[in-house]
């Protein structure tokens, strides 16, 4: 007990060390790939289980592939800040996983009888397996940590993408896919199947059906999954009255990405009152869809409790305070005309996103900004303008109060500048920078002070 204790100081310790790069706008986390995001809530915390994308090289993995090969976790007390708790679970310290493999996909974690219980799925050693990926357990005495993984796989199971789900009496259930979506109860242990894996019936038979993930609310059950209808995965959803279902296909919850990104993969949770969906996109990664992002955007329920199609967002969720940097560029709504959006640094994208004006009027709205009792004086501004130019903020929305209006100096050369701010409100704000005459302008963030 008391070397968990210890164990688990350190690992405390060292999330807090460890770089917080993350934010309150989509993609959550910014200085790694993170996809396929199983979120929990905790004591009151959320916690993301993601997978951890790297790129495949020469001598790690298969070029062109996924590559994985560990797990990292994340929480948040707000869904805006976020705390990386590093890595939980790595290949190489796996006693069944081929730590050739980079296989390391979509894992999940649960809270039963006071240990969180991680499952992931991996290839394991021996070579007669090789084809196949079978799933683990990892077990600790706190959310972030230290997992200590069983030295053997789950029995009886072959496939991907793990989801334990413990329903209202305390059953507690494992899904999974291997091209159908499979479902066992677990034994009390939660490490061992407790009957024969059963293949879910009634889901689309074509087309590939991955990623199960299974919620309830008001007594019905929600068997969520990402499904290529069409050309790439869509999230879907069917309902039952039961764990093992039947469940019958019910809708769509979010269309395939515009991005064109190939994979998708869900979670539902409810915080705070509100219900949120947890997916991936690869923001990051434009051209190359194996090395994602994970994001967040509000879900909300129909009145015979469908669910209403998500669209996927920039800013995501959470408020964003205002003297923290606000990226304009993960904005709520853009002019039509003469606002865009580009990566500050195209050879490296975990620099981020630089929002562009060039045209008279040209707007970007960014939502939901935590003014306080708005005792800010001032606005900073990183931006430059090859010719000098001028923007100006207003609030609420592009005719709202002007509250600030800052010239940013002609060169090449990104400027801080600081400029007067009145006419502020006190609590959550909407704020909209727009250009003032038609002298391109290029904004970074803006934060108040
Ligand atoms: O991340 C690798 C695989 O891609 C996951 O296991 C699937 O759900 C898909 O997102």
């Amino acid at each position: 007990m008391r070397y968990h204790g210890v164990l688990a100081f350190i690992f405390a310790t060292l999330a807090f060390i460890l770089a917080n790069n993350t934010s309150a706008q989509n993609p959550i986390i910014n200085d790694q790939f993170t996809a396929d995001p199983s979120a929990r809530v905790f004591d009151g915390k959320v916690y993301v289980y993601p997978s951890h994308d790297i790129l495949a090289n020469e001598k790690r993995g298969r070029i062109g592939w996924f590559c994985m090969e560990d797990y990292h976790v994340f929480s948040s007390l707000n869904l805006a800040d976020w705390t990386d708790h590093g890595v939980i679970v790595r290949q190489n310290k796996v006693e069944w996983v081929d730590s050739t493999s980079y296989s390391m996909w979509a894992p999940d974690c649960i809270y039963q009888n006071g240990k969180y219980y991680f499952y992931f799925p991996a290839r394991r050693k021996n070579a007669e397996m090789r084809r196949g990926f079978t799933i683990g357990v990892a077990v600790s005495e706190t959310p972030y940590g230290p997992f200590i993984p069983q030295a053997t796989p789950i029995e009886n199971v072959h496939g991907i993408d793990p989801n334990p789900f413990i329903d209202k009496d305390g059953q507690a259930y494992l899904y999974w896919s291997a091209r159908n979506i499979y479902v066992a109860k677990l034994k009390d242990n939660m490490l061992e199947l407790d009957s024969e894996p059963m293949i879910i019936p009634n889901l689309p038979e074509e087309g590939l059906k991955e990623g199960p993930y299974v919620f309830e609310r008001n007594g019905i059950y929600y068997l969520t999954y990402p499904h290529v209808q069409d050309s790439t995965e869509r999230l879907e959803y069917a309902i039952g009255d039961h764990p093992m279902g039947p469940f019958q296909v019910t809708g769509v919850i979010m269309d395939e990405l515009p991005s064109g990104c190939w994979t998708n993969h869900q979670s539902v949770i409810e915080f705070n009152d509100q219900w949120y969906l947890f997916y991936h996109d690869n923001d990051l990664s434009p051209r190359f869809d194996k090395n994602r992002s994970i994001r967040i955007d509000s879900l909300f329920f129909n009145n015979d409790g469908t669910i209403k199609k998500v669209t996927p967002t920039l800013r995501g969720v959470g408020l964003t305070d205002a003297s923290q940097k606000i990226q304009i560029d993960r904005y709520s709504y853009i002019s039509m005309d003469g606002a865009s959006v580009a990566f500050l640094d195209t050879l490296n994208t975990f620099a981020g996103w630089k929002a562009i004006l060039d045209t008279p009027k040209a707007w970007i709205q960014y939502n939901s900004v935590d003014f306080g009792s708005a005792r800010f004086k001032s606005v900073h501004v990183r931006a430059q303008s090859s010719t000098g130019g001028g923007m100006q903020i207003n609030l609420n929305n592009i005719d709202g109060p002007i509250i600030a209006q800052v010239e940013i100096p002609q060169g090449n050369e990104w400027n801080n500048i600081k400029a007067h701010v009145s006419g502020l409100k006190p609590g959550v704000q909407n704020v909209v920078v727009s250009l003032i005459d038609k002298k391109p302008v290029e904004v970074d963030w803006i934060c108040f002070d």
